[in-house]
């Protein structure tokens, strides 16, 4: 049986993950804004994936009979200098992320909570993958440094990003997982 403490710090990161989805779709509005069509979609496709992060916590604290208490969402910024900058704040917001997702393992491996253990390992693969993303374009920006041909020419290449996880969570997220094959 899941304790209450376990629970709680579940809904604080469903709150963080909401966030983290918030301020991707800012930086997304950002981009368009500046003219720069395939970062808007690279960090809309982001959007998603932490929507997915949300919902997957989400429903695992009501598949183990918690209470799911959802909170305000902050405001994330919505100016940005340059695609590195925002580039640069999405790896240190990852690298948070990745903070908090220790903590919480590290509160189930104290509780001896095996199932969420087991849960959080997804989150754990997961956060590798984000901070490998967000290191290797913020690679690129560093060589092309002023170029804007080099710029766009990485713009037209994150335009190809589609998003691969499932956006539909009306009949659960297990079932539209398995649905789109994520
Ligand atoms: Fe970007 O991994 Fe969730 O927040």
């Amino acid at each position: 049986m899941i304790k209450e403490k376990m629970i709680s710090a579940l809904n604080e990161q469903v709150n963080r993950e909401m966030y983290s989805a918030y301020l991707y779709m800012s930086m997304s509005a950002h981009c368009s804004t500046i003219g720069l069509k395939g970062f808007a979609n690279w960090f809309m496709v982001q959007y998603h994936e932490e929507m997915l992060h949300a919902m997957k916590i989400y429903e695992y604290i009501l598949r183990q009979g918690g209470e799911v208490r959802l909170q305000s969402i902050k405001t994330p910024p919505y100016t940005f200098e340059s695609p590195l900058d925002m580039f640069t704040k999405t790896l240190a917001h990852e690298q948070y992320i990745t903070a908090s997702i220790n903590e919480l393992m590290e509160l189930a491996i104290a509780e001896k909570d095996h199932a969420t253990q087991i849960f959080l390992e997804w989150y754990v693969t997961e956060q590798v993958e984000e901070e490998e993303n967000d290191n290797d374009i913020i690679q690129q920006l560093k060589i092309i440094k002023d170029n804007s041909h080099a710029l766009l020419m990485l713009d037209r290449e994150l335009a190809g990003r589609i998003t691969t996880v499932p956006t539909d969570f009306s009949k659960g997220i297990e079932a539209a997982m398995k649905q789109s094959g994520a």
